[in-house]
């Protein structure tokens, strides 16, 4: 059931429907809360945003389209989550999304400064054989911390993505679309 419509500034004139997402390959934004999806969601998607309950539940979804290159993609932000065993409403939403829609590309939004408390859920992801991409986000707050994190080594031993990003300021957006893109044609 479609709950809201958000509009959230003037549209495009002359373009086609953008809350039309048939058809459109997914990327599925997801992580523990307060990481900063919804700070990429509003950097990736358009104009309008949708938000509807996820169906049987009282939990809330944010559709939207964005836009990599010439290609439209439907985004998805979902609620926070800690694992992908759910314990509350919540997460047994986001892993029926996960799941069930069939993502083109999950990216996995971490907290820097907490990576290791948020690792598990990445090897879960990749375990689950989903299309992860994994952000390591609020590296402003992660170096003034002095944390170093050891990129090259995180992807070799992980085997997926791994960007950094402070989404705040729009950084690591254009590396994440980049990505995006190389995946979804890798499996397109
Ligand atoms: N310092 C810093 N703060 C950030 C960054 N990205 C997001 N934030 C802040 O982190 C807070 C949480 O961001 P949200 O995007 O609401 O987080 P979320 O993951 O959607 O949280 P839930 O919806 O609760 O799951 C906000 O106050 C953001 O402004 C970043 O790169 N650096
Ligand atoms: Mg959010």
């Amino acid at each position: 059931m479609l709950k809201k419509f958000k509009k959230r500034s003037k549209c495009c004139g002359g373009e086609q429907n953008p809350l039309e997402f048939h058809g459109l390959k997914k990327i599925v934004l997801v992580g523990n809360p307060n990481v900063g999806k919804s700070v990429l969601f509003n950097r990736l998607t358009g104009a309008y945003v949708t938000v509807s309950n996820y169906p049987g539940t009282t939990v809330e979804v944010s559709r939207g389209r964005g836009k990599i290159g010439d290609e439209y993609f439907e985004v998805v932000d979902t609620p926070g989550m800690y694992s992908l065993l759910p314990i509350t409403e919540e997460e047994a939403v986001s892993r029926r999304l996960l799941l069930n829609e069939h993502p083109e590309a999950v990216v996995h939004v971490v907290d820097a400064k907490n990576i290791q408390r948020m690792l598990p859920l990445t090897l879960q992801l990749i375990e689950s054989g989903l299309p992860v991409i994994l952000v390591l986000n609020m590296m402003d707050e992660a170096k003034k911390l002095g944390l170093e994190i050891d990129l090259p080594g995180l992807e070799k031993s992980l085997g997926i993505p791994v960007i950094s990003a402070v989404f705040i300021k729009g950084t690591g957006i254009e590396e994440l679309k980049r990505v995006i893109k190389e995946n979804a044609r890798l499996i397109s």
